[in-house]
């Protein structure tokens, strides 16, 4: 029997298989040729922002199987690739996303690729390959967790909130960021920092983290799992009225999300 498209419009259920083939081909890679002596390949805005050859190797064979399947979208990618594309579709694409878990060995790392048509998000996938998971969504057609519907947890009170966050790569935003977490750790369940902001954001999808928050992502961190995060009832944004963005990215259950945001804003977590 024919399998049955997972999605019940023809350009996005393309997107998605292919999507889905690219990150289970780089998730294969980047799980079983993992080097036993891994280093650093080169440094970009510090000495503790690492890229490994492994992030550049994924996306290599993330945009080679892309570009075979679709030669006329756009492509941009953390380790470089930058192709403007003439079809108004652009992949965004996190090869490893939790490069420095990935580096040490632990398990919490994701490979996240988006697909945008004219700037909005049609289709994210983020497979954490050492979890044995594959996220994905389509605009309009729900998030799934392989294949179980993704749904956020009710939660509504930030007193009883899982909270999970990160740090940036240069010294004076960590010291802001850890300001704005020692100020918010007092009034919340619990916080989590667990290195992937797109797991972070998956599993605000999944039920497993009532909230996330961060300042100083890039698209490529954050475009699937946000587009995956709304698809499973989360709200996500920035500061007060404004989408969510390197300044400031916030996804929560709907509960949630205003009192959270309004408290960010006034901690200060949208600037250093
Ligand atoms: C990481 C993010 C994470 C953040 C890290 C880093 P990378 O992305 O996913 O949330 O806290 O500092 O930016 O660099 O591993 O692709």
């Amino acid at each position: 029997m024919t399998e049955q498209p997972r999605s019940s419009d023809r350009l996005r259920n393309e997107l998605l298989e292919t999507a889905l083939e690219a990150a289970a081909r780089a998730g294969s890679f980047l799980r079983d040729a993992r080097p036993e002596d891994l280093g650093v390949a080169a440094t970009k805005s510090s000495a503790i922002d690492v890229v490994t050859e492994m992030d550049i190797a994924a996306e290599k064979l993330i945009t080679g199987l892309i570009s075979d399947r679709r030669p006329d979208d756009g492509l941009l990618g953390e380790e470089g690739a930058s192709v403007e594309g003439s079809s108004g579709v652009e992949w965004v694409i996190d090869p490893i996303d939790g490069t420095v878990n990935y580096l040490y060995g632990l398990p919490s790392w994701a490979i996240s690729i988006a697909a945008r048509q004219d700037g909005e998000t049609l289709v994210g996938v983020v497979h954490a390959p050492m979890r044995g998971e594959i996220f994905r969504a389509v605009l309009g057609e729900g998030a799934f967790v392989n294949d179980r519907p993704a749904r956020v947890r009710p939660a509504s009170e930030l007193g009883l909130a899982l909270v999970s966050t990160g740090f940036g790569y240069l010294a004076e935003r960590k010291a802001q960021q850890a300001e704005v977490a020692r100020r918010l750790i007092p009034e919340v369940r619990d916080i989590r920092r667990g290195g992937s902001a797109a797991i972070d954001l998956c599993d605000v999808a999944a039920g497993r983290l009532d909230a996330y928050y961060e300042r100083g992502l890039n698209p490529w961190d954050y475009a699937a799992g946000d587009l995956i995060a709304r698809e499973a009832g989360a709200v996500t944004g920035g500061r007060p009225g404004e989408p969510l963005s390197p300044a400031l990215t916030v996804a929560a259950t709907p509960g949630l999300f205003a009192q959270l945001q309004a408290r960010l804003d006034e901690l200060g977590a949208w600037h250093d």
